[in-house]
């Protein structure tokens, strides 16, 4: 493959900041991109865009449900509230059904398209087809979020909800929104089954349906698991139409007074921190395996270090990174470890 000139992170990051378009797509594929210099590009490409802002602004919204629950139409129908409303907006679909070359639903940006004639600088959607790691979240999907959040005053990851993807999703939002299908059994069986976190709002789609709409969020109401229910916060069940825009304000609305809520309890800052370790320790132990956390010094202190540093996490991961790797040279060059044993290098070849 011809070499491409990979961007310099700290002046793309300014740029983002700025919130220039072409910086966002450039940023976003460096984080895609999984040769080692783009690896170590985008840690200081996410350090420089770490700050204040992105523990106390904007917000992260995962928005999930199972296939055809309609989440790609509701969350256009909830991007032209936003827009309406003044604020930008940024997208992650990670949807296999949005594949063309499944043959799927179409692509989000083309139902954007289709309703939103004109062209619009506040809203930046990107299509990912699932990476599929048995279902869950690929580990590229939470730092292009927090990309996002450093320039949209919302952020959306729309994924499929089927098993392990709730787990990841919940990792991922500030808030989360489970679109539920009217009269399928999905639902309940997720909510029965007591593994997951329970999302934080539940939206029934095509409410023009009817009564099967109405009876799903009864359902719903009754069903959602009290145990795991966080103090003071009450779980929202509402009825939506996506084609019939009806009820995408008060949905809305219900998404903001969610994040009033975790700001009011001096949460989200925390909140926020908890995703943030778990997915260093995520994208760390997917590039250097377990042997390499141990070179570390193992889990634990990766997480008292990750802890120590809150604000400037990414910084501490690539200073993490730099030391596992000069770790499997020094031994590499001493002892019986080879050099293929460090998978990234193994990618470069
Ligand atoms: N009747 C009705 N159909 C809807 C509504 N929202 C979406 N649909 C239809 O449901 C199907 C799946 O929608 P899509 O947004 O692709 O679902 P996703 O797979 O969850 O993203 C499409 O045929 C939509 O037109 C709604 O509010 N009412
Ligand atoms: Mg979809």
């Amino acid at each position: 493959m011809a070499l491409i000139n990979l961007p310099d992170p700290e002046q793309l990051a300014s740029r983002i900041l700025r919130g220039v378009r072409e910086a966002v797509a450039s940023g976003l594929n460096l984080l895609d991109n999984r040769l080692a210099d783009a690896r170590s590009r985008s840690a200081r490409l996410l350090a420089s865009l770490s700050g204040e802002r992105q523990m106390n602004e904007g917000h992260l919204v995962g928005v999930t449900g199972p296939p055809g629950a309609g989440k790609s139409s509701l969350v256009s129908a909830m991007i032209r509230e936003w827009r309406f409303s003044g604020r930008t907006v940024g997208v992650l679909a990670v949807d296999p059904s949005s594949r063309p070359e499944l043959g799927g639903g179409a692509l989000l940006g083309d139902r954007i398209r289709i309703k939103n004639s004109s062209y619009d600088e506040g809203l930046f959607i990107r299509s990912l087809a699932n990476r599929n790691q048995m279902g869950g979240v690929s580990s590229e999907v939470w730092p292009m979020s927090w990309l996002m959040l450093s320039c949209f005053d919302v952020v959306v990851v729309e994924t499929v909800g089927v098993g392990q993807t709730e787990i990841d999703i919940a990792e991922i939002g500030d808030t989360v929104c489970y679109v539920a299908q009217p009269a399928s059994g999905d639902t309940i069986q997720y909510l029965k089954s007591g593994i997951i976190q329970i999302p934080d709002i539940f939206a029934v789609n095509k409410c023009d349906l009817g009564a099967p709409a109405r009876k799903t969020a009864a359902e719903i109401s009754r069903s959602a698991p009290r145990q795991d229910r966080r103090e003071d916060w009450d779980y929202p069940v509402c009825l939506v139409s996506a084609t019939m825009n009806t009820g995408i304000k008060q949905l809305n609305d219900q998404i903001d007074r969610h994040r009033s809520f975790l700001v009011g309890a001096g949460s989200l800052g925390n909140l926020r921190t908890r995703h943030h370790s778990a997915w260093v320790m995520r994208l760390l132990k997917e590039e250097f395996g377990t042997f390499g956390l141990e070179l570390a010094g193992g889990s634990a202190t990766i997480s008292q270090r990750l802890g120590e540093h809150r604000s400037c996490q990414f910084e501490e991961y690539e200073r993490i990174r730099t030391q596992i790797l000069s770790r499997f040279k020094s031994d590499n060059s001493s002892s019986s470890i080879t050099k293929k044993e460090h998978p990234n290098e193994q990618a470069v070849v």
